[in-house]
């Protein structure tokens, strides 16, 4: 028997003391480390132990079975064996215990953090502010991958470097930096997780909570939102840019010259130099629609994005620069999109609501024939179990519901970003 138990172990050793694909990352902090050797320790554990239990009953059922004239024992209650088997265990599970407390308390331990940077979960993406300076963006399904899920996109996913595990703006941080994050999500659950960082801890809505780390190597670390139940959970990954101290402080530098005044983006630059904040982004930054006290001017900075960047099809068109209206068919274009996006799920496609699920009919509403006001309120402060919508921009809200009062047979008016900014 001990033969057998030393060939199974042989067998597993070799392969599993590397990190290999089938086993959790080293990862780049030195908590990672610490994870990973606790999950190798008690993984040897369990190995031992699943071994040897199973070893000696596959053992006791073959040597003592019934057609060698093997005859059961007839004892009853030994109480050492039951003090044995009670002991045994527990010791085992103190064991492990100490061990991962300690890195347990390690982890919550937020004390000495140099710089915060606070992650908010939204259907479906991720917004990043970076409370030490004015850094401030969200980050969302890559467009190449976003193209390529699309029923019947007609684009094999093996194609796309990086398929769902790609954002359009990476959150970029410094090595050798101990970084706090606060963790919140605005609408449902989320679940922030970087397996490379060790760091995976569910987003609630209405709690704001901590996790830290200190990156040792720069590099790009990838995950995704774990949480499980939810349309879109998979579809808004999470991508860490991690950078030199130096080079992390020309990436701040830039970014408030570049996007923040400018929002000039060259279409070849790679994500992490290149946030795409710009009011051009479909889902841009709150600042930059409540910054915009003079339209005529931010009109004129997302008519020059646009031009600017590569991916015009997922993004709204640019406000028309002369009156700082926006043209009905523009409002209708871009709001089929926001449609398909937030509202869709609930209100259907063809506008008809679920009955089943109380999910009103948007053809012919009252709200929606009605004062464009109420419905503009609706939309940005929810009602009931319809969700609040605020964090879309002015011009993405203008645009559907510009879309639903003109669809359907709906004949009832377009609705400018400025009648929703006058609403905020
Ligand atoms: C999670 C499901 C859900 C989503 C997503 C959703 N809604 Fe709703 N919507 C509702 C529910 C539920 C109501 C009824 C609220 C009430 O009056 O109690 C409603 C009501 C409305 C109404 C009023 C209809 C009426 O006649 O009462 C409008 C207009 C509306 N939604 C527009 C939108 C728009 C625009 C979006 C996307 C930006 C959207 N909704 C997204 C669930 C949803
Ligand atoms: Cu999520």
């Amino acid at each position: 028997m001990s033969r057998l138990m030393m060939g199974l172990v042989g067998m597993l050793a070799a392969p599993m003391a590397l990190a290999s694909k089938w086993n959790m990352p080293v990862g780049v902090t030195e908590t990672s480390r610490e994870v990973y050797d606790l999950h190798m320790l008690i993984f040897w554990i369990c190995v031992v132990i699943g071994v040897g239990v199973f070893g000696v009953m596959f053992y006791s059922v073959f040597a003592h079975r019934k057609s060698k004239g093997a005859k059961p024992a007839d004892f009853h209650e030994s109480t050492t064996v039951e003090i044995i088997w009670t002991v045994i265990p527990f010791v085992i599970l103190i064991a492990m215990a100490i061990p991962a407390a300690g890195t347990l308390m390690r982890m919550e331990d937020v004390s000495g953090s140099e710089m915060t940077v606070k992650i908010t979960g939204y259907q479906w993406l991720w917004e990043y502010e970076y409370l030490d300076s004015d850094v401030h963006f969200y980050s969302r399904l890559a467009p190449s991958s976003d193209a390529a899920r699309q029923l019947d996109s007609g684009i094999d996913p093996a194609t796309v470097d990086n398929y769902l595990l790609e954002v359009d703006n990476r959150l970029v941080l410094p090595v050798d930096t101990k970084i706090r994050f606060l963790l919140t999500a605005n609408d449902v659950l989320h679940a922030w997780w970087v397996p490379d960082l060790a760091l995976k801890k569910d987003a609630v809505p209405g709690f704001v909570r901590e996790i830290w780390t200190k990156i040792d190597e720069p590099g790009v670390y990838r995950g995704q939102c774990a949480e499980l139940c939810g349309r879109d959970h998979g579809f808004m990954p999470i991508v860490v840019e991690a950078l030199p101290k130096d080079e992390y402080e020309q990436w701040v530098a830039s970014y408030g010259s570049e996007s923040m005044t400018d929002a000039v983006v060259d279409a070849g630059t790679p994500a992490a130099t290149a946030p795409t904040t710009g009011p051009g982004a479909l889902y841009t930054d709150k600042e930059s629609a409540v910054d915009s006290d003079d339209s005529e001017a931010s009109a004129e900075t997302s008519g020059e994005t646009e031009v600017a960047q590569a991916d015009a099809s997922s993004k709204p068109a640019a406000a028309d620069t002369a009156s700082g209206d926006i043209s009905k068919a523009t409002l209708m274009a871009d709001g089929e999109k926001v449609y398909a996006q937030n509202c869709a799920a609930c209100h259907q496609p063809s506008g008809k609501g679920m009955e089943m699920a109380n999910f009103p009919a948007l053809i012919g509403s009252p709200i929606v024939t009605g004062d464009p006001a109420t419905q503009i309120k609706q939309v940005l402060k929810g009602k009931a179990a319809m969700p609040p919508f605020a964090y879309l921009t002015d011009q993405q809200i203008a645009s559907v519901v510009t879309y639903t009062r003109n669809s359907w047979g709906n004949d009832s008016g377009v609705v400018q970003p400025a009648a929703v900014k006058a609403q905020r």
